[in-house]
């Protein structure tokens, strides 16, 4: 805050930190994805986001800078929810963020994971992130107090989804929306870049954290609840065959392919008033 002194000096007061409990919350919300959606509304109803889908509280000093990254291809419709029902919700937990779209460029098979890494190291170009929340485009919290920051351990935050009647489907899941600190993240060496196509990307995420001495952390179950936008299967993302092998072998395979092995071009990068949009080549499966 900006106050002006009788002598006509400038001089800045700190902010207070913001609350662990920001006020504002509402707690359940209804979600739904009947009505039409439009960008223009997106950004007419959210004037305080910035360039690039950027948001500093104005009242207090948050903790820690959050990206978001979202991997994506051919989702513009769920972009629009997302987008919609999210900026208002982060502006209420009191966070600073900043959203990536991270977008696959061509056809060939889908690489979620990878994506994911990219994502890391490219918003950390953008600006000074310490926390990064990982989401699928089509995941919709259903209660603002499913708070999207970095906790002592990984976060797993779509613990309750629609889909699954409200209930985590299996004990180790990690899937859906998920959040570590840069030093949690780097102690894993990243996500694996070696997941094509469909299912168990997730799950050697949390074979990585497990290993590394860590403990995933969630949030009540009547909290953590989300509402999936229903879709058909992508093209170019099939059940990967070898995934089952794969997450047996995370152990060995953790070391030598993550975050210090990625290999990617940026073919655009872009700042929309309501995101980021960063297209890369990731290359195809081997
Ligand atoms: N994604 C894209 N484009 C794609 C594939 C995936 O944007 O072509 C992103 C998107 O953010 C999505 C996430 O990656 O939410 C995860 O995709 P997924 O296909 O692994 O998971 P999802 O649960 O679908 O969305 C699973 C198959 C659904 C079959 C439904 C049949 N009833
Ligand atoms: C497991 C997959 C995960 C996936 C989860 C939920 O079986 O990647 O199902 O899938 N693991 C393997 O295939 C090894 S869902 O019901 O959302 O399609 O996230």
């Amino acid at each position: 805050s900006v106050k002006v002194d009788p002598n006509q000096t400038v001089t800045e007061r700190p902010l207070p930190p913001c609350p662990d409990s920001p006020p504002g919350l509402v707690g359940r919300l209804l979600i739904e994805f009947s009505s039409p959606m439009s960008m223009e509304r997106v950004q007419r109803e959210n004037p305080d986001v910035t360039e690039g889908g950027r948001y500093t509280p104005s009242d207090c000093q948050p903790k820690e800078r959050v990206a978001i990254i979202i991997p994506f291809r051919h989702r513009e419709h769920h972009l629009k929810y997302w987008l919609h029902y999210l900026h208002p919700i982060l502006r209420r937990q009191k966070v600073e963020y900043g959203i990536y779209i991270i977008n696959q460029f061509g056809e060939e098979t889908f690489n979620r994971a990878k994506l994911l890494n990219v994502g890391f190291l490219e918003a950390l170009k953008d600006a000074e992130y310490d926390c990064f929340i990982f989401s699928d485009v089509d995941l919709i919290p259903m209660d603002d107090r499913n708070l999207y920051h970095c906790y002592e351990q990984p976060r797993h935050f779509a613990i309750a989804m629609d889909k699954f009647g409200f209930r985590l489907p299996y004990a180790g899941y990690f899937g859906g929306v998920s959040g570590l600190s840069k030093l949690q993240f780097l102690k894993i060496n990243g996500f694996p870049n070696e997941y094509w196509g469909w299912g168990g990307e997730d799950d050697d995420i949390y074979n990585r954290i497990t290993l590394n001495g860590m403990k995933v952390s969630r949030p009540d179950i009547r909290i953590g609840r989300y509402r999936m936008i229903k879709h058909e299967r992508d093209k170019h993302n099939e059940p990967n065959p070898q995934r089952f092998t794969k997450i047996q072998n995370t152990k060995v395979t953790m070391r030598k392919d993550g975050i210090n092995s990625l290999r990617y071009q940026v073919v655009h990068f872009a700042k929309y008033p309501m995101y980021t949009n960063i297209t890369v080549d990731i290359g195809k499966p081997p």
